[in-house]
């Protein structure tokens, strides 16, 4: 592949020249070596989960079409695959119990580094739960907050989540009749570790089934805790303006990126290098200031609620130590490439891991929690302020200047801005104004020109008066496009651009990160609750154009069975069994009203995602 197959993007183009210059391997290069990829693991009918095997199942072979113990085709992918969603349910869920931990921290007095930011929001999220707000302190709430949310996660949540109680009565009843309501965050995880066993569960069906269900206990549960507490104890975003692409970084300042998904690291990272001494130390040293940039999604969390710019999304983070002029990268956990440390090594860049659960040989590691995390801050600030002295700026290659965003659409920020009420936009849809609503979120994937997906759909959507919502490394792309900005209503369709243009936002509004895509299921309840419908009855729909992880799984799942049809740019490695792909295409439609497409194509994508949107309106009346 040439180089304007790999990426859409000059700033990608000219540091992927100059890794190849000075002889720095990325994600593009691994990729090729790797090409072709094994077709039974692409397929998923590789299993090694006991050491009767490892089996490889060829469905047409007499004597190789079952696996040791027996598993055929369709067992053995469904087994990866249960296995794939639960990793992803799992990293989604672990982040949201490290914020329960933060909120029971505050409530007990154990932290003075984190606070209530949003109070408001703390009372509201309380009393929606069920819990007596009157006469309570802060600390009083959040106690018992973190203690209801730890219930969630396990055992003694009573078989339901506590904002099960925002999906309309239509979906709850549909997935207790269906046997796939969540019961506890870390009780489906494990369960699926458990049915996937050899001779536990040994029906792809019946897999697949849990599998929905770990999913759920990660939208309605593990992802949208922790999008309400880091509302709580960072504040709940509002909209405002920021940059984006490697032009954010800047040659005469200490450049710190922060990379990975927990603002509870970043955040406090923030509040060191907005520090007044440790500015005077920067100046001291010969920058001009400090300057952090976000990446990935603890950058999303990062701009959504501080406008802090983004640097890039997925594949930028290796490009982004390439420009030299990275002194410091500070990351927790989560789509951190192991390559990043090896990458700083050619540079001055110091490469500092921050987690107890993410270590990364190689790298300088200060360990993050909520009683010493200011304290460690600072550090990090000083070790960022001290590599700042040894850049070779002969080696510092910044692409280009910035582009601008509007970034901040929480729920309540959109409430808001329509006069606090959904009805506004319910008016719009029945309208026609605005036809219907897509989430884009998700990754990037080497396999993929990089964000050409992303951006060539959104354009579609919005030109067809479909109002895009995107979250997580759709971000960055889209912002790189325009398209995040009240401009690019100009290239949406009349209808979506005149609601635009009276209301000054743009046609694509980002919600966050992606533990964030709990904010558009919620949304999603909102609306269909005020219709008296089911989430599956509305004009809406997801994608994930290029997505590679566990974690977009999950996702994915989830928003299928809350009823939302989804676009996957490529499919997960499921392609083996006709019985999982048969049920992902089209099967699940029967039994949770929604199904996935896989299309890489992104104008036949929109046509789908139109027609679909379409029979929603009609089928409402619209
Ligand atoms: O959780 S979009 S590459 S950074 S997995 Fe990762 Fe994908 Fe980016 Fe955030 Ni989400």
């Amino acid at each position: 592949r040439g180089i304007d197959d790999l990426t859409l993007w000059d700033d990608a183009k000219a540091m992927i020249r100059k890794a190849e210059a000075e002889g720095i391997q990325t994600v593009w290069d691994r990729l090729e070596g790797q090409t072709p990829h094994c077709k039974f693991c692409e397929t998923g009918l590789t299993c090694k989960k006991c050491v009767m095997g490892p089996c490889r199942i060829k469905p047409d072979s007499e004597k190789k079409a079952h696996g040791v113990c027996g598993a055929d085709a369709d067992l053995t992918v469904a087994r990866n695959f249960g296995r794939f969603v639960a990793a992803g349910a799992a990293s989604h869920s672990d982040h949201g119990r490290d914020l329960v931990e933060t909120l029971a921290a505050i409530g007990a007095g154990e932290t003075t580094d984190y606070v209530i930011k949003d109070s408001d929001k703390l009372r509201r999220i309380a009393g929606e739960v069920g819990l007596s707000t009157d006469d309570k302190d802060d600390k009083a709430i959040a106690a018992e907050l973190a203690a209801l949310f730890t219930r969630d996660y396990g055992f003694g949540s009573n078989k339901r989540l506590s904002f099960a109680a925002r999906v309309p009565e239509k979906r709850r009843e549909l997935w207790e009749k269906v046997g796939i309501a969540p019961r506890g965050v870390d009780w489906e995880v494990v369960e699926m570790m458990h049915r996937t066993h050899m001779g536990v569960d040994s029906d792809a069906v019946s897999i697949c089934l849990h599998a929905a269900r770990t999913s759920l206990s990660d939208g309605w549960g593990g992802s949208m805790i922790a999008t309400e507490i880091s509302d709580i104890v960072f504040g709940t975003p509002k909209p405002g303006m920021t940059e984006v692409n490697l032009g954010v970084l800047k040659k005469d300042h200490v450049n710190i990126l922060v990379h990975g998904h927990s603002p509870i690291v970043s955040e406090m990272l923030l509040a060191s290098a907005r520090d007044e001494t440790f500015i005077q130390a920067a100046k001291s040293a010969g920058a001009a200031g400090i300057n952090v940039a976000g990446l990935c999604c603890t950058g999303n969390e990062l701009l959504m609620r501080q406008g802090v710019p983004m640097a890039g999304n997925h594949l930028m983070t290796e490009l982004t130590i390439v420009t030299g002029a990275v002194d410091l990268m500070l990351v927790d956990y989560q789509c951190i490439m192991p390559s990043l440390v090896t990458i700083s090594h050619c540079y001055h860049t110091k490469f500092v891991s921050t987690s107890n659960k993410a270590h990364f040989t190689g790298a300088e590691h200060v360990e993050f929690n909520y009683k010493n995390a200011r304290e460690k801050a600072d550090q990090v600030v000083r070790m960022a302020i001290e590599a700042f002295t040894e850049r070779d700026q002969s080696r510092v290659q910044i692409p280009q200047g910035p582009m601008q965003m509007m970034t901040g659409f929480s729920n309540e920020a959109i409430l808001g801005a329509l006069g606090g009420t959904p009805d506004p936009l319910i008016e719009a849809i029945k309208a026609g104004s605005v036809r219907g609503a897509v989430g884009i979120v998700g990754c990037n994937n080497p396999k993929l020109k990089q964000d050409y997906v992303h951006t060539n759909l959104a354009k579609e959507l919005i030109k067809r008066d479909i109002l895009v919502l995107c979250t997580g490394c759709a971000t960055s792309a889209l912002g790189k496009a325009g398209l995040l900005m009240p401009e690019a209503a100009s290239q949406a369709g009349d209808g979506l651009k005149a609601v635009c243009e009276s209301l000054g936002i743009p046609p694509v509004l980002h919600v966050g990160s992606c533990v964030d895509n709990a904010r558009i299921i919620h949304l999603c309840a909102v609306l269909a609750n005020a219709l008296g419908v089911d989430i599956a009855d509305l004009p809406v729909a997801a994608s994930a154009p290029e997505w590679y992880s566990e974690k977009a799984a999950a996702i994915g799942l989830y928003a299928v069975a809350s009823g939302i049809f989804t676009h996957l740019g490529l499919p997960p490695h499921i392609t083996g069994s006709e019985t999982v792909t048969n049920l992902a295409l089209g099967g699940l439609d029967d039994v949770v009203g929604a199904h996935f497409i896989v299309e890489p194509d992104p104008f036949k994508a929109a046509e789908q995602i139109d027609a679909r949107i379409q029979a929603k309106r009609t089928g409402l009346g619209l």
